[in-house]
């Protein structure tokens, strides 16, 4: 695969792109997005990129999505007093701009709207 090829978050994990990363396993990497909506707003992202969106993850890897979920529960915990809401864009229209699935993690003080 080509640079052009991988996405941002691959070349993220592969350390070829500098982030604030805040928790790795060998599956799912946590960073800080670059553009924060919220107090916290941690990206959660599976390493492999096979799956573009949250609808194709459910469908071939749950326990992967599972993962992203209780992974958001503890950063959670870490990062915000443990309430939080998690977003997954799916689809241009919706706001997605990397097709590489990732769960944004919100917490803090939420303001109404915010990633509406
Ligand atoms: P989405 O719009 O749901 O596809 O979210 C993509 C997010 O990725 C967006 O909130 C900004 C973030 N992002 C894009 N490029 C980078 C980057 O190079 N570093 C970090 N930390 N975040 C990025």
């Amino acid at each position: 695969m080509t640079d052009a090829e991988r996405s941002i978050f691959t070349r993220i994990a592969d350390r070829e792109i500098p982030a604030d990363i805040v928790h790795e396993t060998d599956s799912l990497i946590a960073f800080r997005d670059i553009a924060p909506q919220a107090p916290v707003h941690l990206l959660i992202v599976p390493k492999t990129e096979r799956y573009a969106n949250v609808v194709e993850l459910a469908e071939g890897d749950p326990a992967l999505l599972a993962d992203i979920v209780s992974t958001a529960g503890r950063l959670a915990h870490e990062h915000t007093g443990g309430q939080f809401r998690l977003v997954f864009n799916t689809g241009a229209e919706a706001g997605q701009t990397v097709f590489h699935v990732h769960a944004h993690l919100l917490g803090g003080r939420l303001e109404e709207g915010t990633l509406a």
